[in-house]
């Protein structure tokens, strides 16, 4: 197994070859999905290394843009072992990232382990308005909707989305799901949503409870 310490200070200190190297050689000696899952969270936890070193302004936004595509690299080496992709459909679920909201690091792993899983998944992308939500949960009728989001702010746009699909009538036919770095207890409960996390995993396995 690799060191994950060294991986996630190679992730915090925007080391690209060493990632994707020790990576690489990880994925070779083809790893379970839960030691993968465990790797995911090294390269999270190199991420907020990152967000600190942006905030004590030794790193800038450029980096950020570095660190995001870093990241999204390593999750593409990642995915042959994320999970094994299975044809029977569990259940369906729209997922996006929130209005105001850019990042899609984490909806996008997210969404990689969701559709190992079995489920079939809808994205609308980044910066959705909550009426894309609600059009989208009409068509599609999933079970599941997940919000994602790593901006303070998102959590406000998360709020307004919940309250649309209220408006909507379509609040008891969805279960909801909101990730990413800000959610909490507290802010679920302020939401209104079902549920919350800041794991990618935990989440796969709350929805596929859901569904059973
Ligand atoms: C990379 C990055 C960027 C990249 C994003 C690239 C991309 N394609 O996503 C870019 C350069 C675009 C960016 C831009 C900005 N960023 Co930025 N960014 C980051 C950084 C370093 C990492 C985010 C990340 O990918 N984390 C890793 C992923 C894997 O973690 P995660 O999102 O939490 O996801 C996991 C779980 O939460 C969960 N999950 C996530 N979503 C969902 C959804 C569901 C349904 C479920 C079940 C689970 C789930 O699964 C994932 C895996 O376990 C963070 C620092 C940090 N500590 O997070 C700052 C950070 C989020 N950014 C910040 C800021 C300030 C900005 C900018 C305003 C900078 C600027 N001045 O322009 C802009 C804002 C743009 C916008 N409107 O969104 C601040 C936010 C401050 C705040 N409290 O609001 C942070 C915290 C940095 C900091 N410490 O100051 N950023």
């Amino acid at each position: 197994m690799l060191d994950l310490n060294v991986l996630t200070e190679a992730v915090g200190e925007l080391e690209e070859e060493k990632v994707l190297d020790l990576l690489n050689k990880f994925v070779a000696t083809n790893p379970s999905e839960e030691d993968a899952r465990t790797v995911v969270n090294a390269c999270q936890k190199g991420m907020a290394i990152v967000g600190d070193l942006f905030e004590k302004n030794e790193y800038f936004v450029g980096d950020l843009i570095f660190a995001g595509e870093l990241l999204t690299a390593a999750i593409d080496t990642l995915k042959p072992v994320l999970g094994r992709d299975t044809s029977k459909v569990i259940g369906k679920m729209v997922i996006a990232t929130v209005e105001g909201d850019l990042h899609d690091i984490g909806k996008n792993i997210f969404k990689s382990m969701a559709e190992a899983a079995g489920f079939e998944v809808h994205d609308l992308g980044i910066d959705v308005s909550a009426e894309a939500f609600v059009e989208k949960i009409k068509e599609v009728q999933p079970q599941i909707v997940g919000m994602s989001g790593v901006l303070t702010l998102a959590l406000d746009s998360m709020k307004v989305t919940v309250d649309a699909i209220k408006d909507a009538g379509l609040r008891n036919s969805v279960k909801i799901v909101i990730g990413g770095n800000p959610v909490t207890e507290d802010a679920c409960k302020q939401i209104g949503a079902d549920a919350f996390t800041v794991n990618a995993a935990e989440g796969v396995k709350l929805c596929q409870g859901w569904v059973n």
